[in-house]
């Protein structure tokens, strides 16, 4: 590298050191490949863009708009969807963008709440949703699971103008039909946050919501493993035109044309077959690693996975979520913690830790990897309170994670 700001260079190299030497099982994480990583660090990053490809307000705009168009094509490909938006910063301004395109200041809103799996941005009280939108909550039942009966039930009582389904920290299949079906019922928009599970719906590991939602919200850095950043997609053009001006002008000023074309060339990356394999290895570790879990004594919720998550519940072995993350964070084991339904914690502190197989699935892992990523956890949290066995079980995971390196960066 020819950095010669030392200082920066220093810090690049501990967090490199850190991803290189950490078990990642942060749901929400991945890493892209160089490819993406370069194109997100080229020069398109000079560049003033504002408006949309043919139609910008600044000149000079002839290969930022083919670079634009490319990753538009390849996103309607992938989701064999007709209109897409691709300038979105983050998901948070995705939801943010279609709520104010298609409803007004306090209209009712019912999506899932924050403990069942739902996002901030699905109406937390201390996030803009929540502010500004009078927002109400589905959850799922005592099996860990949405029950749709009751999704109706509150949606006849409640009548919202749009419903949103899509979570955070929800592992199992999510049946866009029936969200499609109490939204005729009552009359309201449906919009599906796909963020977490994009990556399966463009391989057709789940499936897609284009046929029944009117839109569709989606980060690009999770499963997709792309550049972090965020989409809109939708089949409606009338519903698309009010969702492009609510993106520009209405919420954002310059998109980011270096991500945008670090989102092109992920999503040339997700057309490869190549990809479709990677994301049935992400599915078959996290039943892998659930089931090595629920077979060491540890609860998790709705007992087992669809996709590539799930929650434990860590009431049963005594330590909250934030004293879990921070004990396995100490051995190297990157997890979040994450409320359960109904939890009696707050959300810094929860009941629950999320796991995910995407990243470690990008470095190679198999089922005997997920044995063995299963007993470290089991054994750091029997073993939390004896410094020299987690020392060991460090020196373990350090030598163990030197054999499924991560993409080679820099030379
Ligand atoms: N914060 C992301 C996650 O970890 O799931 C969602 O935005």
């Amino acid at each position: 590298m020819t950095y010669q700001d030392k200082e920066f260079l220093s810090i690049l190299k501990e967090e490199k050191t850190r991803q290189e030497n950490t078990i990642e099982l942060i749901a929400s994480e991945n890493y892209v490949s160089k490819a993406v990583l370069d194109a997100q660090g080229s020069i398109f990053t000079n560049k003033y863009a504002e408006g949309y490809p043919n139609a910008r307000y600044y000149g000079g705009c002839k290969y930022i708009d083919e670079i634009e168009n490319l990753a538009i094509n390849r996103a309607r490909k992938l989701f064999n969807v007709e209109f897409v938006n691709v300038q979105l910063h983050s998901g948070s301004q995705a939801n943010m963008a279609t709520y104010f395109a298609l409803l007004n200041v306090n209209d009712k809103i019912l999506s899932m709440n924050l403990s069942s799996g739902g996002h901030l941005t699905h109406g937390s009280k201390v996030n803009f949703s929540g502010k500004l939108f009078d927002f109400h909550h589905y959850g799922v039942n005592n099996t860990g699971y949405i029950d749709y009966d009751n999704v109706l039930e509150i949606a006849k009582k409640i009548k919202p103008k749009m419903i949103v389904c899509g979570a955070s920290a929800y592992s199992r299949i999510i049946d866009f039909k029936k969200f499609r079906e109490i939204a005729n019922f009552v009359g309201a928009y449906l919009v599906a946050d796909i963020s977490h599970i994009a990556g399966l719906i463009a391989t057709n590991l789940h499936p897609s919501p284009v046929e029944y939602a009117d839109v569709i919200t989606s980060t690009t850095h999770k499963t997709l493993r792309g550049p972090r950043g965020a989409m809109i997609f939708t089949n409606n053009k009338d519903v698309f035109s009010k969702i492009q001006k609510s993106v520009f002008p209405g919420i954002q000023g310059g998109p980011m044309e270096h991500t945008i074309a670090a989102k092109a060339v992920s999503f040339g990356e997700v057309l490869l077959p190549s990809f479709k394999k990677y994301q049935e290895n992400v599915l078959l570790n996290a039943r892998y690693l659930s089931d090595a879990f629920m077979n060491r004594g540890f609860d998790i919720l709705s007992s087992g996975t669809d996709n590539h998550l799930f929650v434990i519940d860590l009431s049963n072995m005594h330590i909250s979520g934030v004293d879990a993350q921070n004990l396995l964070d100490s051995v190297n084991i990157a997890v979040s913690k994450s409320t359960i339904p109904n939890d009696t914690k707050s959300a810094w502190v929860t009941s629950g830790i999320r796991i995910g197989t995407p990243a470690m699935t990008s470095r190679g892992m198999n089922e005997k990897c997920m044995e063995k990523i299963a007993d470290l956890i089991f054994e750091s949290i029997k073993n939390r309170d004896n410094a020299k066995i987690l020392k060991n079980i460090k020196e373990t995971i350090l030598k163990f994670v030197k054999n499924y390196p991560i993409p080679d960066y820099y030379e």
